[in-house]
């Protein structure tokens, strides 16, 4: 089984409440009208099933979404109801575009949206091939903080933890995450980080102990990036790729329009690269772009206005070299 390699399916998700700062919910329209689609369908032969629609979760908050508070925690979950139902929408989703023999692109969002798409993807590429799908995790953080270690409450910081099932359902709200099944979780040996460079202490030691497989920006450097991706690849083999790309693994000067930016990430060409080898394994089945936030202007020395604008290109860059742009 792979996906059907000319069938695109395409999920648009406007959502934000994985973190604090508004914006970051107007990326899918943001990229969808720098011509992101009209790049895929004329320029890449895809055949793009979407509903026509960019879901705008954001304005179906409950009315009451109260912070979370978790024993021993340090501090407490913002917004866990509505991330949580938010999440379970996507998942389905996904699972229905992959389950059809799809190759699925997910637009975000925050990075939280990924508790859906990892979920959803992982269902549907097991059941369908009894192989687990590897996660491939392109981003400054490592977001797998659990509630309790979480210094900011923020759900896009702590998707990987509940994915893991490191973190699960909440005692003092199961219904939090609560929908997460054994077939939605992946094992934390199927995932590997590529630019990591601002991870908490608590992750730090989670990696750690679990064994799990990082390339942090000082790989990159030493390694450079084409040896990093030989790396990436032999460690995943032959099995099926979930790219999750946060844009914040691209240095703030490519992509200054994003929530958490850390200098000292990839050149937009490094992301590029990433995106190349992955497709180049003939194995995508699912792309996640996240964190674009087109209302942010980026760093000073950005020329007015030019940041968002930037970002948005950079962010069609990436999704097009993961579709077979780069091949002559
Ligand atoms: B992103 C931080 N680790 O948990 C936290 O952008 C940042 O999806 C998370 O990678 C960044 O709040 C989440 C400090
Ligand atoms: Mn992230
Ligand atoms: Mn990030
Ligand atoms: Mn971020």
């Amino acid at each position: 089984y792979l996906p059907d390699p000319k069938q695109l399916g395409i999920v648009a998700v406007g959502f934000s409440l994985g973190q604090g700062k508004i914006g970051v919910d107007a990326a899918p329209k943001a990229l969808i009208e720098a011509g992101l689609f009209t790049q895929l369908s004329d320029d890449l032969d895809f055949t793009i099933h979407h509903d026509g629609k960019v879901h705008d979760y954001c304005s179906v908050i409950p009315s009451s979404d109260p912070p979370l508070h978790i024993a021993g925690g340090k501090a407490p979950m913002l917004n866990p109801r509505t991330v949580s139902n938010v999440t379970r929408e996507i998942s389905k989703q996904v699972y229905t575009q992959a389950a059809a023999g799809r190759l699925v692109l997910t637009l975000g969002g925050d990075h939280s949206i990924a508790v859906g798409t990892v979920s959803g993807i992982h269902k549907a590429v097991t059941e369908r091939t009894g192989q687990e799908p590897y996660v491939i995790w392109v981003d400054a953080h490592a977001d797998i903080n659990t509630p309790i270690v979480s210094g900011s409450g923020n759900i896009h910081g702590m998707p990987l933890a509940f994915l893991t099932n490191l973190a699960s359902a909440p005692k003092e709200d199961p219904e939090v995450f609560g929908w997460l099944e054994n077939t939605h979780k992946i094992d934390p040996k199927k995932l590997v980080y590529i630019g990591l460079r601002d991870v908490d202490k608590a992750e730090k030691k989670i990696l750690r102990e679990h064994g799990i497989k990082a390339f942090s920006m000082h790989d990159v450097d030493r390694w450079g990036i084409g040896r990093v991706m030989d790396m990436v690849m032999e460690y995943v083999g032959n099995a099926p790729i979930h790219l999750s790309f946060d844009v914040d693994a691209l240095d703030p000067l490519w992509a200054p329009s994003t929530g958490t930016p850390v200098r000292g990430g990839l050149t937009l060409r490094e992301g590029d690269f990433i995106c190349e080898c992955v497709h180049a394994s003939g194995n995508l089945v699912a792309m996640d772009l996240v964190e674009v936030n087109p209302h942010i202007e980026g760093e000073p020395q950005i020329v007015q206005g030019l940041g968002a604008q930037e970002t948005v290109r950079a962010g069609c860059s990436l999704v097009r070299c993961a579709l077979g742009e780069s091949l002559l």
